[in-house]
């Protein structure tokens, strides 16, 4: 069935001088290609690679190459190399091994991968490893003994990655006094009642030097309601430890307060570089990964989902979404918490029912309904209200197509057709995905339908789908849309 001719007219307007589709960067895959991973055969590697393997590091990595003393810059190539490694979850073997190298030669834009972080002017940090903790007073909106945990897990997230130890002790003077205080307390520094300023540190020092206060106007708690003890504390030890604040806007070191469930809460990669920058690393074994901040213009980038609300587009990875406004000249990276907090992470579908106004989000057999920022009462519900049968356990992506008043599902190597206004599914569905939309493989990870194009999102790759014709047009990477 075609569409109305004006529906998908590509639109060519200037906002955001974003690419009609056929304009955007071609990445040469051939779909069934054996050689995307193809490495140099021999380990050794040219002198012309090993030049361009240092100017990498030293471009990317702070690599300091100091070829007189040639020991050090053995052992400082190593470590740049693990460090970079490390970053791009390879094995670390600190060797400029080929898969390394070909990691190396993928096209970047040029984006500094680490240090976001920042420290305070002049680098003070605390001439000590072995460090003690007061809290001389109690808020009475939680318990006595979770607070004494959540403080005790705040400090565990910086000596875990560091050689930095926290003593508690319960009287007299500490280098990290923690104290509940009221507006006026004498620093010069007063709180302002409920909201606003939470709490403050002092940076590293004698005296007032690394003591933390924590406005008691506030409404502390161990969970989502009021302020999270835990996040804020750890914020303010950050700050106690010489840690200003992040651009990484996954860092807990960033000036903004979100929420997000604390039992698998790690440390930032951002602020564990930050912290270990000043105090070195742990010889402690480190079991926890510690999260990046994905890279809009990494071309390994994949997306866990793609949706639209209210003429923005929306690419979901991890804990964060990238929001392409029309009106804004950038993307724009968040935390999918900052704006929704009671969305999980790493959702797997998302798609906006221009009917209702609202925009759904996907997570195993569960979907909550947005209207803007508000989430709909009776959410979260399950997948079953729309028809799938049980053996359905979650969708890998999903996208409403307007024009016609149908919304599809994609999942596994399925599609399903759901009439948004007869509210079920369509019959003769569900269709293999390779019969229904040809040329695209037999699973996505992400779908939209945008100014005029379907986007299917596959891995790093992204399928620019003519729906009349049904045809693909264009095939790129998958960040070609966020990375400009
Ligand atoms: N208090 C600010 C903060 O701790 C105090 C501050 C402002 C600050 N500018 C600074 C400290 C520069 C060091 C360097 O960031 S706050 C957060 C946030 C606050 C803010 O009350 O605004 C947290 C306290 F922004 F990160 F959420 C805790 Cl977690
Ligand atoms: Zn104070
Ligand atoms: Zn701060």
């Amino acid at each position: 069935m075609g569409l109305k001719e004006t529906a998908y007219t590509p639109s060519l307007s200037p906002i955001k001088k974003k690419m009609k589709c056929s304009q955007v960067p071609v990445l040469l895959i051939l779909l069934n290609s054996k050689f995307i991973f193809a490495v140099p055969l021999t380990s050794e590697i040219s002198e012309d690679d090993f030049g361009f393997a240092k100017d990498y590091l030293k471009q990317l990595y702070d690599f300091k190459d100091d070829s007189v003393l040639k020991t050090s810059s053995e052992d400082s190539l190593r470590t740049t190399v693990m460090k970079m490694q490390k970053f791009f979850g390879l094995l670390i073997t600190g060797e400029l091994d080929s898969v390394t190298l070909e990691i190396m030669k993928k096209p970047r834009c040029g984006v500094h991968d680490v240090l976001q972080y920042n420290h305070f002017p002049g680098k003070v940090k605390w001439q000590h490893m072995n460090l003690t903790y007061r809290i001389t007073n109690y808020t009475p909106d939680i318990e006595q003994k979770q607070v004494d945990k959540a403080i005790r897990a705040a400090f565990k997230l910086w000596s875990d990655v560091t050689p930095l130890t926290f003593t508690r002790i319960l009287h007299g003077g500490a280098d990290i006094m923690l104290t509940f205080t009221p507006k006026e307390h004498g620093d010069g520094y007063p709180f302002d009642g409920p909201d606003g300023f939470l709490a403050h540190a002092f940076p590293p020092g004698s005296g007032l030097g690394g003591d933390v206060h924590f406005d008691e106007a506030e409404t502390w708690s161990m969970d989502a309601k009021g302020y999270n003890l835990f996040f804020v504390a750890a914020h303010e030890i950050g700050h106690a430890l010489g840690m200003a604040h992040s651009q990484d806007v996954g860092a807990l070191m960033y000036p903004t307060y979100t929420y997000s469930s604390i039992q698998d809460f790690s440390l930032p990669y951002d602020d564990v570089l930050g912290i270990q920058a000043l105090y070195g690393s742990s010889n402690k074994p480190d079991p926890k990964p510690h999260p990046k901040t994905p890279e809009k213009c990494d071309p390994y980038l994949s997306f866990d989902a793609v949706g639209k609300i209210r003429g923005e587009v929306m690419f979901f990875k991890d804990r964060f979404f990238w929001r392409i406004h029309p009106q804004l000249p950038d993307t724009m990276l968040m935390r999918i918490q900052s704006q929704w907090p009671e969305l999980p992470s790493k959702i797997d579908a998302s798609y906006e029912n221009v009917f209702k106004d609202i925009t759904l989000f996907f997570k195993g057999n569960k979907y909550w309904a947005v209207s803007g920022y508000n989430i709909l009462p009776g959410h979260p519900k399950t997948i079953g209200e729309f028809g799938f049968p049980q053996t359905v356990k979650k969708i890998d992506a999903a996208m409403q197509i307007h024009q016609i008043g149908k919304t599809f599902f994609f999942v596994g190597n399925k599609c399903w057709r759901y009439d948004e206004h007869a509210k079920r599914m369509d019959e003769g569905y569900p269709k293999w995905i390779e019969d229904d939309w040809p040329g695209i493989g037999d699973h996505v990870d992400a779908v939209v339908q945008w100014k005029g194009y379907i986007y299917f999102f596959r891995g790093f790759t992204m399928f620019c789908y003519y729906y009349n014709n049904k045809q693909v047009v264009e095939i790129a990477y998958a960040n070609s849309l966020v990375c400009n």
